[in-house]
């Protein structure tokens, strides 16, 4: 396991996020190596870490003033071993071929537990959207998918959004697809609810993680009713996290963005959610602004020099990171435990360092990784390209009530992989398990392509 671990690291040594997310998964399959020689000799592990396809591309385009700019686009084609490749795509001018590769690999195994048939991939670009009018993100759009087009399809690969990428993103792209292809079909998902879009798509991922926290909670004898919890971000994950908990009885007392964030004591019922909302999608504004709105709430400024979050010292129940990776380090972490959180449900992707997973088992934290957690998002996209196959469209209920019932069915693989390789309470190892090993036969079965 070290040796291959070394290489992989030296073939690409600057790419520490995926370094980083391959380690994770190895550390948790040791046992299931032990149990299956044969997965050696099939060197399953370095064909998993190679993607399958990489996508690199230049995206040129004009702002409303006529300079030019040229940024960067990527589709990784990670696995296709159960489906065809499917993952979001993410405009932020962190996004490098590392971050990329990370989310692809993540998404393999997320895909995998959906119960779905669905490949990994994820893509994206540098391109910073903050402050962009809209013409600007159109133009960005039509660029990007200009090239994209020519890699993607229904049958083949269907992006979707993630940070940086909503409705308004995932319409420019899509219209400018169906001009290059003359084909209106399902090549993308979380289209709009007039042309194609599933009902339930925009809340899904939000909706699944606190289904998912749910259920951690009933298999412990407990619920969300009552629980304080802590959000992070203020996007479209932690947006309808906080709707959710709020719907089941909880009370969500803090949101951010990268400027820093709120916490509001009194919590954030469906009315100043609504402010949100209208906030940070249709203004496209700070979460600061929520304290002019709601005097009685706190704005703490982020402060990279701290060397913590102090999101994540308010005293709660449960925390909920839906802002991105890496947010939380080890010593948010044992704030966390501090603060008396004993449940840690992850909405955004790897939102937890190494050393920050550790406090959370170690301390027996019932802790549902990112994988796990966050795949009702890509499960309701596959519900959304089944509709668009059929040509029709299910009503709100039938959807919610299928992402309900695939989040249970997650949690559950996620118990039972875990108790296989005794390691019982742990989902980080259970997610990571059950998600290889369907992805490691399906490839097995098809042989060495
Ligand atoms: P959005 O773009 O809607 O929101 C992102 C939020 O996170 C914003 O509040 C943003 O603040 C904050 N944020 C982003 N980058 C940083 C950073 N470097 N430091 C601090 N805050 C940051 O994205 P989503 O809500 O869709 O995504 C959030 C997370 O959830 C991501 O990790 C994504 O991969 C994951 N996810 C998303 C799914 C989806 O369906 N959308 C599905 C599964 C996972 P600011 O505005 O200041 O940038
Ligand atoms: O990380 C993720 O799972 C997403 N951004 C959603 C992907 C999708 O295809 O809906």
């Amino acid at each position: 396991m070290e040796q291959i671990f070394s290489s992989i690291v030296q073939r690409d040594p600057e790419q520490k996020e995926f370094h980083q997310a391959v380690h994770e998964v190895m550390e948790s399959v040791r046992p299931v190596f032990e149990r299956n020689p044969e997965y050696r000799r099939q060197a399953v592990l370095e064909r998993l870490t190679e993607p399958e396809r990489v996508i690199m591309f230049r995206v040129p385009w004009m702002d409303d003033q006529g300079q030019v700019y040229v940024n960067r686009g990527y589709r990784v084609e990670m696995n296709s071993a159960i489906g065809p490749y499917k993952g979001g795509l993410r405009f932020h001018p962190s996004v490098s071929l590392s971050i990329i590769k990370f989310l692809a690999f993540e998404q393999v195994f997320k895909n995998s537990l959906t119960t779905l048939h669905m490949g990994g991939g994820k893509g994206g670009s540098d391109f910073n959207p903050k402050g962009r009018t809209d013409a600007e993100v159109m133009r960005f759009c039509q660029s990007f998918m200009a090239e994209l087009a020519r890699h993607i399809g229904p049958n083949t690969d269907i992006p979707a959004g993630d940070i940086g990428v909503g409705a308004r993103e995932i319409g420019y792209l899509f219209g400018m697809y169906k001009k290059l292809r003359n084909e209106f079909t399902g090549v993308l998902t979380g289209k709009s609810l007039d042309w194609g879009g599933s009902l339930i798509r925009p809340e899904a991922t939000g909706y699944g993680v606190v289904f998912f926290a749910a259920e951690m909670l009933a298999h412990a004898g407990d619920s969300i009713e009552g629980k304080t919890c802590l959000v992070s971000g203020s996007g479209n994950v932690a947006q309808f996290t906080t709707e959710k908990i709020v719907q089941l009885g909880g009370r969500v007392v803090t949101l951010s963005d990268s400027s820093g964030y709120i916490y509001d004591e009194e919590g954030i019922d469906r009315e100043k959610l609504e402010f949100v909302k209208r906030l940070k999608n249709i203004r496209r504004g700070r979460i600061r602004e929520y304290c002019e709105q709601y005097p009685r709430a706190v704005f703490t400024e982020a402060d990279p020099e701290l060397g913590y979050n102090q999101l994540w010292t308010h005293q709660a129940d449960c925390a909920m990171p839906c802002a991105t990776q890496n947010e939380i380090n080890e010593q948010d972490a044992k704030n966390l435990v501090k603060a008396g959180v004993r449940l840690v449900c992850e909405g955004a992707n790897m939102p937890s360092t190494p050393s920050a997973t550790e406090v959370f088992l170690e301390e027996g934290l019932l802790y549902g990784p990112g994988k796990a957690a966050n795949a009702g998002g890509v499960a309701v996209s596959g519900l959304e390209m089944a509709q668009n196959s059929m040509r029709l469209s299910w009503p709100r209920e039938e959807v919610e009530g299928r992402l309900k019932h695939i989040m249970k069915s997650i949690h559950t693989t996620c118990v039972d992989a875990s108790a296989e390789y005794g390691m019982e309470g742990n989902y980080l190892a259970g997610a990571n398990i059950a998600g290889f090993v369907k992805v490691v036969n399906a490839m097995l079965d098809q042989g060495l392509v």
